[in-house]
């Protein structure tokens, strides 16, 4: 048998006869009752400006008011003009996060603080990109991914690593893609006002720099999570409930004009719009309908709790409970497998469609992620 040729190859669960080292994806495995999963409860916010610095507070959130149901946004408007564009090869791990915990010890660490075993007072620290992947994983059957896991002073660290052919993907996109990939965060400005008391401005420059997250924590059956994800507005009423119920999720897609395309709607795009929306505790999405030339001719708003509702009619179509089965499996398998306590050591997980989760192990390589600021902050 060939030897992996990596140097800071150790264990690689392929290689193991029977492989009783990997997680099946099958999801007739995974229909059994929903799994307890607690309504998140917010525990801090942060944002990111225009030049993507950090700041722990609200400062970025935006103000979504009803508006037109029939309005006809332009989306392409300001594509070339009033677009200022993140880097995306610059790969930013869990490091916002990681500096928001470090802003507020207090409302994440355990009553011992650094000199407790476990600092931080949750089984698994995230975003909910990633639990979303998670989610959807029984019924993806185009994309694979990789999560890398450290697991330090006890609590476990997952942080997504592009894969190969994400990022060919990633650097050969055409410029229509390029283009619509922009009409998602123009349909925000059209949507949303920097205060209460104002409306949106569609003159304005579009930064997807900018970013306002919410950090939440949570528990999936007997796993502790503290996630945060990136929340597009909230309802501009005062008396609106509390976050992250007075939260919206804003998406874009082409217009419904066939049965077949209402089919198709639902059984994959309703599933990456639930699982997402679910699990930061988001109740509604506002969703606009688009031309194929980019302008908006229909806002919906979907109930998230009544999306497991509207796909029943469909046949063969995705079932709630065994997304959140996947996840809690796949969280108790990391929790088995990763055993090893350095911030240097990451376990990277390993999906491809049609296959199994597999792992390898990795010292001091290229895929730890724990930047030194932090690890040296909680050793104390
Ligand atoms: O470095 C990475 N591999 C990633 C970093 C992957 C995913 C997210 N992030 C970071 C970014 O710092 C971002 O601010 O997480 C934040 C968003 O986290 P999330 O809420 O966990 O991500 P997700 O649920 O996948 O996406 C939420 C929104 C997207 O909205 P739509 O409606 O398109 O789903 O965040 C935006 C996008 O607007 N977004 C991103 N922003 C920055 N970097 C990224 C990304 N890689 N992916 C989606
Ligand atoms: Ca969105």
């Amino acid at each position: 048998r060939n030897r992996h040729p990596k140097t800071d190859y150790q264990y690689d669960s392929r290689q193991i006869p029977g492989r009783p080292e990997c997680l099946s994806t099958r999801k007739e495995l995974y229909e059994r009752n929903f799994p307890v999963y607690k309504q998140p409860a917010e525990v801090g916010s942060f944002s990111l400006d225009s030049k993507r610095r950090f700041f722990n507070d609200s400062r970025q959130i935006r103000y979504y008011a009803k508006l037109d149901r029939r309005p006809n946004f332009d989306l392409t408007d300001g594509y070339r003009d009033r677009h200022v564009k993140r880097d995306e090869s610059v790969k930013e791990n869990l490091n916002h996060l990681l500096q928001w915990i470090l802003a507020n010890r207090a409302a994440v660490g355990s009553s011992q603080a650094a000199a407790s075993p476990c600092p931080i007072d949750t089984d698994f620290v995230t975003w909910r990109g990633h639990l979303t992947k998670l989610l959807t994983t029984p019924y993806e059957n185009r994309e694979g991914w990789l999560l890398a896991v450290t697991k330090f002073k006890g609590t476990l660290y997952v942080s997504e690593v592009e894969t190969e052919a994400a990022r060919t993907q990633r650097q050969t996109r055409t410029e229509k893609h390029e283009e619509m990939m922009y009409w998602g965060y123009k349909f925000e400005q059209y949507m949303c006002a920097d205060d209460a008391q104002s409306l949106p401005n569609p003159g304005g420059v579009v930064n997807t720099n900018e970013a306002f997250c919410a950090v939440v924590k949570t528990r999936l059956a007997d796993h502790r999570l503290l996630f945060s994800g990136e929340v597009d507005g909230r309802d501009k009423d005062p008396r609106a409930p509390p976050p992250p119920e007075c939260y919206i999720e804003l998406k874009t897609s082409a217009e419904i004009c066939t049965p077949k395309q209402r089919s198709n709607f639902h059984r994959f795009k309703l599933l990456k719009w639930w699982a997402q929306s679910f699990l930061l505790g988001v109740p509604r999405i506002i969703a606009g309908f688009r031309t194929h030339d980019g302008v908006v001719v229909d806002v919906e708003t979907i109930s998230v709790s009544e999306i497991s509702h509207i796909i029943k009619a469909e046949r063969n179509c995705w079932k709630p409970t065994v997304c959140m089965n996947f996840c809690c499996a796949f969280l108790s398998f990391v929790k088995r497998t990763v055993t090893e306590d350095d911030p240097s050591v990451v376990y990277l997980f390993s999906y491809e469609p049609h296959g199994d989760v597999t792992f390898t192990v990795h010292r001091d390589s290229q895929y730890s992620f724990l930047p030194p600021w932090y690890v040296e902050e909680l050793i104390g």
